[in-house]
Formats: structure tokens, sequence, C-alpha cells
């Protein structure tokens, strides 16, 4: 059965009243919305906008930080949450909190990366480590967050953190094993041309759209294929429009918590330790959370029946690594000294941990 999906439309109307002054020139950004934090205004309430609907690892994540800042705080901070479909689209949120109509965003960097040719680099294919322990300690703690910081800070934005959500799947209509597999298929991919390059490289014809015509571009036939974490491909509904789920484990889905500078500059110390440990704390329950969702929303899908699973083997990978090269050129020229600075840093980073994890000193990433 095919589901109608009447939040999209909320989608368009409410952000149409919350961007009304949005722009790219920092001169025109409205910080009227910023709220001041005189302790008689307890409790205070904290906007953050998701670009996932409810049930999503972004929601999990969200409702986990809500319920370790209103510990924190004994109350005296409530976490507001708008999940995707109250507010915008990804782009849209994220001129949402550069202006101050909101005060926390996720902002993914397959959206972000036209406006943070940095973060791109998440985008790219067999980039990240294959190791789940690897990666799960790669992104603890905040080493990652400082390197990105500088490029976030230029664009308007406070970079809180990054939020692994687990590997990319690509679904189509046909098992997609080879790069020549992709020769012509439209792939919708996330905004950004970075996004869209590593499957350019394949041969495919990207489409770079917004999360929200997805379903609808699968059902009407306007695009072949897309690429998603395990948990979206279910909640989504996109395993309804289509036959095959291929696992190349080429990409991990990774976004950022992001604020609004006024808005995180003006919080008293206090809120802002309270903020540094609620982040701390879902920080550490991260992983688990996107776990979780991808293993039991795996096993709905194969329990519906609707779609067929194809794991890679290793040598169809070093295919698509191989074929996926062009990609990492383009993030260079897009990013001069400051992306490669951040390559090299998350390499030897990711060698380190390799290092620590043959050796038996790192965690099992369970
Ligand atoms: O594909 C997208 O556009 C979206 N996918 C996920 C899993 N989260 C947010 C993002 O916008």
């Amino acid at each position: 059965m095919q589901r109608s999906h009447p939040w999209i439309w909320s989608l368009f109307a409410v952000v149409a009243i919350f961007a009304t002054g949005c722009s790219d020139a920092p001169e025109d950004r409205d910080t009227t919305a910023t709220t001041t934090s005189s302790q008689d205004d307890y409790p205070e309430t904290w906007r953050f906008a998701l670009e996932e609907i409810e049930g999503s690892v972004q929601h999990a994540y969200a409702e986990a930080l809500k319920s370790h800042i209103e510990d924190a705080s004994d109350g005296k901070v409530e976490l507001d949450i708008f999940p995707y479909g109250s507010l915008g689209t990804s782009s849209q949120l994220t001129e949402l909190v550069r202006n101050g109509s909101v005060d926390l965003a996720f902002a993914s960097p397959g959206h972000l990366a036209d406006l943070i040719p940095e973060t791109g680099i998440f985008t790219l294919h067999y980039v990240l480590p294959d190791n789940d322990a690897v990666t799960r300690a790669l992104f603890d703690g905040n080493e990652l967050t400082g390197l990105f910081s500088a490029a976030y800070n230029e664009k308007h934005l406070t970079l809180l953190g990054f939020v692994p959500e687990g590997w990319m799947a690509w679904t189509a209509n046909k098992p997609l094993k080879t790069p020549a597999d992709f020769d012509g298929l439209r792939i919708r991919t996330m905004t950004s041309q970075m996004s869209a390059e590593a499957f350019r490289n394949y041969g495919a014809d990207p489409r770079q759209t917004p999360y929200s015509q997805v379903y609808t571009d699968l059902q009407l036939k306007q695009i072949d294929g897309q690429t998603n974490p395990i948990f979206a491909i279910e909640e989504m509904n996109f395993y309804e429009v289509q036959d095959t789920l291929t696992m190349a484990r080429a990409a991990h889905f990774i976004s950022s918590v992001v604020a609004n500078p006024e808005w995180y500059a003006q919080l008293p110390e206090q809120q802002q330790d309270w903020l540094a440990l609620a982040l701390i704390e879902v920080g550490q329950e991260a992983w688990d959370i996107q776990k979780e969702l991808n293993g039991t929303r795996l096993e709905a899908m194969l329990e519906d029946g609707q779609l067929a699973v194809t794991r890679l083997s290793e040598q169809e990978r070093t295919a698509f690594r191989e074929a996926s090269r062009p990609a990492l050129d383009f993030y260079l020229q897009q990013t001069g000294e400051r992306g490669q600075q951040i390559l090299e840093s998350l390499r030897n980073r990711i060698a380190e941990l390799e290092r620590q994890q043959a050796s038996g000193n790192g965690s099992d990433g369970n």
C-alpha cells in the first residue's frame, strides 16, 4: 500500500512564515528573535529544528538532548523540537539558524556542502573507515569539531558536533554491483554538488533534490534510485517504490548540529555548561541510537518482503573505490589548502585509531 505524506504540505507553508527576512548577507540577519537570558525568564525555551521526521535518528538524538538539558538545568531550560515537515527543507533550516529564527538545527553535509565546501568530505565515498569501531571512535569527543569550526564560523554558524547516522545504502529497481550499473541511472542525491559528484564518476545522472520530494519522484518515475541510511529508507517509505537495496559501505550518513552564533554567545556561562554537558552525554549515546534504529528498520523491511538486499563483496567495493577517486580531486579544488589539511588530519586520525584497534586498545563498535 502506498501512503500519502501530508507533512510535506505543511512544510512549505510554515517555512514561509519563519524565513521572512532570510538572506545570505550577515547584515540582513534578524537577530531580534534571539532570546535574552535573564534568569527571571526561566523556564527558557530553546528551539531545535530537525531534518528528519519523528521516529528518526535525529529525532531520537533530539529527545535525548532534551532530556539531558532539562535534567542538567533542573527544568530551567526546555527544548522545543521541530521535526522535518514543520519548518522547512534542510537548506531552509540552515538559513533559519543563520538568521536567528531557530536556535539549533541539524545541518547535513550532503546539503550544507554548497555553503561550507569543507563538509563535503563526508559525502565522498570510501574516505571514512570501513571498521565501525574506528568510525565510532572518530566521532567520539570534539577533535573533529575543532577541524571544521572555522569553516562553519565563516558562514555564520556555530558547530556543536557531528552525528553519525549509519551507512548509506543505495536503492533502485535493480542491484547496483558495478559502476557500469549506474550508467545513466537517475539517482537522487542530497542537494550539494559534492553529494552528486561520486555518482557522476560512476556514470550516473544525479538529481539533487530535497528530501521531501524523493518519495514522489520515485513513485512517478522521475528518478530511478536514491541513497540514504537504512532507517530513513524505511521511515520515508522509499522501500515501497524500490525493488533492491544495495549495501556498498561506501559512505556514512554524517550530520552536524549547529547553533546561531549570537544566540550561543549570549547564553549565560551556566547555560553554555548545561548545553556542553548535554552534548557530551548525547554524543556518547548517538552511536547506539543509530545502530539500534538501522538494525530494527532493516529487519522490518526484510519481513515486509518487498525489497531484495545485495551486499557488495570486497572486490566489487574496490571497483567503486577506484571509480569514485576523481570526486576527491573535486573536493580539493573546492576547498583548497584548508580542505587538504582537513583530509590529512582525518586520515592521520583514522590511521591512529586503526593502529589502536589492531593492538586491541579500541572499542568493538557495538
Ligand atoms: O536524504 C536527505 O536529504 C536526508 N536524509 C537523512 C537521513 N537525513 C536528513 C537529510 O536531509
